[in-house]
């Protein structure tokens, strides 16, 4: 169909674009990451999110060379912020089940850090927690072998998923991110929010990196933090932005 036709054509004709949102330590005020999500500048339509064509790609066979091409996308922009003279920031990457459940995958992931001279440490990888009930065991090979090459692996949307807890510490996972819902739930900052406290309790428990999520307020942050969440990642720092902007902001810090 034309949509299919369309995004073979955005592949072969550069049209996908990574922006970047980055992840901030309220602690020390300073960005330590962001997360890559992708978009699709669209010649009619204008800039898609992901949400808007992922689905669609996912359903039609396209998950995969749209995922060979994140990849490298990925570890371009992270060599060109590199050769910019920057401090080390890891990017993290959304990965689709279709791509991890080919066999191949963990070699591209090899394949691509070599080639492009990246370390590994530079890299997080973002699971669901569905990724971890459909196959578990061939899940936590792939995942050992990532862990074991360097890159770290975060849940996403931490608590809205189907695994049931005793997988969790099965699994080698750095980092919990707490999902926006959860966020978006706290409107007063002396309130009590027991899913978050709960999630936050379990990382500390399992000794995991934390990020919230969809972060929008003061009041949201402020609760978090005296909670024990200190990184954020959320409109009330920053949206998605593009390499040529993230770069902006990351030197501006520096
Ligand atoms: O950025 P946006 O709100 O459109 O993202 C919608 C969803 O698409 C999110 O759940 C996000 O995890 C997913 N997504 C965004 N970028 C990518 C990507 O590059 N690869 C994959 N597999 N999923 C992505
Ligand atoms: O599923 P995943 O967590 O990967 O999805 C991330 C999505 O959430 C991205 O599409 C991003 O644009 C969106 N997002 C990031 N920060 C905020 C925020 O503060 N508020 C809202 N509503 N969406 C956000
Ligand atoms: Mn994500
Ligand atoms: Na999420």
């Amino acid at each position: 169909i034309a949509l299919e036709q369309a995004l073979r054509k955005a592949l072969e004709h550069n049209e996908l674009e990574m922006y970047y949102q980055p992840q901030v330590d309220v602690s020390s005020g300073r960005i330590i990451g962001a997360e890559g999500l992708m978009r699709w500048n669209h010649p009619q339509r204008g800039l898609l999110s992901a949400g808007e064509f992922l689905p669609f790609a996912e359903e039609n066979g396209l998950m995969l060379p749209i995922s060979d091409w994140m990849l490298g996308a990925l570890c371009r922009d992270l060599l060109q912020w590199n050769a910019a003279g920057g401090e080390a920031i890891r990017l993290s990457l959304n990965l689709s089940p279709q791509y991890l459940d080919r066999g191949d995958f963990f070699e591209k992931m090899r394949g691509a850090l070599t080639r492009y001279g990246i370390s590994p440490a530079q890299i997080e990888v973002e699971i669901t927690e569905n990724i971890c009930i459909r196959n578990p065991q061939y899940a936590i090979e792939q995942l050992n072998k990532l862990c074991q090459l360097g890159v770290s692996v975060a849940i996403d949307d931490f608590g809205t998923g189907y695994s049931s807890l005793a997988y969790l510490h099965r699994f080698p996972i750095h980092t919990i991110k707490i999902d926006q819902s959860f966020v978006k739930e706290i409107h007063d900052e002396n309130g009590h929010y027991p899913v978050i406290l709960a999630i936050i309790s379990i990382a500390r428990g399992l000794g995991l990196h934390l990020v919230a999520e969809g972060v929008e307020t003061d009041i949201q942050a402020r609760y978090l933090e005296a909670n024990g969440c200190s990184t954020m990642q959320g409109y009330l720092y920053h949206r998605p932005i593009s390499l040529a902007s993230f770069i902006e902001v990351l030197q501006e810090q520096s």
